[in-house]
């Protein structure tokens, strides 16, 4: 194979990123769904609103996919998964070993890739280094989100005054995991949804699968909950390194918005 490089100029490069880029946020501004974090429950809400055909645009704050997959159970590199979650590994085609009856195991590494993959071949698109500060809303009762409000990761942690854009949307998804940061920005700020973000209780695994997945959910019109930020809303258990809720909620969020935006089930 020949070592000849085509010779670029550096211009072109800079041209091409800044059309590229700039073309592509001209279309994002206004789609069908945004979802807000790359962990478990938003790649996986955002292979089943993109295998849909909604216009489905994932906000990442980090320069990674995973979220609290890469770091397995306490850095060890493998993640559980019971059932019934593993049919949804086997959608994905992501390996995985079963330990005992309805109980599988997985490599961090590979549930991240498989699922991002899956995401980005069921046409949604990630963009990573963007965090969702705030949504956009339009009052009424109960008030309606409409969109959130972006900046850039690296604006936020420099505490540089910029003012960010917002993105309108028919749906939103607050994935973000613990801290249900767009739950608790949006029902701090809207006193009308008479809601707050408690946090999440103390472990007790079952438990938390089984009520995470249950309370998975439209929150208010427009604004729904998956994975983690369904136990910090509503104060149930957190479940440590099993991963078959935040699969499921994920999947089960998709279903809801699928119903609403196009009134067919999944
Ligand atoms: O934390 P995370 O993995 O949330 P999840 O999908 O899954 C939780 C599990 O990983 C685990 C668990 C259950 O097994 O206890 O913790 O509920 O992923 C959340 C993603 O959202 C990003 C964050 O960087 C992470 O990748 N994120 C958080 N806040 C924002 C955000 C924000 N304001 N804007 C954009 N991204």
């Amino acid at each position: 194979m020949s070592l000849k490089f085509r010779e670029v100029d550096e211009a072109t490069i800079t041209k091409t990123i800044v059309n590229k880029a700039a073309q592509e946020w001209v279309d994002l501004a206004e789609t069908d769904v945004v979802v807000v974090g790359a962990g478990p429950s938003g790649l996986t809400a955002a292979i089943y609103l993109a295998k849909a055909g909604l216009k489905t645009v994932v906000f990442e704050r980090r320069l990674s996919f995973g979220g609290g997959m890469g770091g397995g159970g306490m850095h060890f590199h493998k993640l559980v998964v019971q059932s019934p979650a593993e049919r949804i590994l086997e959608e994905i085609k992501c390996p995985f070993e079963r330990v005992q009856d309805g109980l599988f195991t997985v490599d961090t590494s590979t549930l991240i890739a498989k699922l991002a993959n899956g995401a980005i071949d069921a046409g949604a698109k990630i963009v990573f280094g963007v965090t969702v500060e705030d949504v956009i809303f339009r009052g009424g009762k109960p008030p309606k989100i409409v969109g959130v409000v972006i900046q850039w990761t690296s604006i936020v942690t420099s505490k540089m005054h910029v003012d960010p854009l917002g993105v309108k949307a028919k749906a939103v998804v607050d994935c973000t995991g613990h801290d249900a940061e767009v739950l608790a920005v949006a029902l701090r700020k809207i006193p009308e949804l008479g809601l707050s973000v408690k946090g999440e209780k103390a472990m007790w695994a079952a438990e938390a699968e089984k009520l995470t997945v249950e309370k998975t959910g439209e929150v208010c019109p427009g604004l729904y909950a998956a994975g983690m930020a369904v136990a910090a809303l509503h104060q149930t258990p957190r479940m440590g390194p099993i991963f078959g809720g935040m699969l499921l909620s994920g999947k089960k969020v998709a279903d809801l918005i699928i119903e609403k935006l196009l009134g067919k089930k999944n």
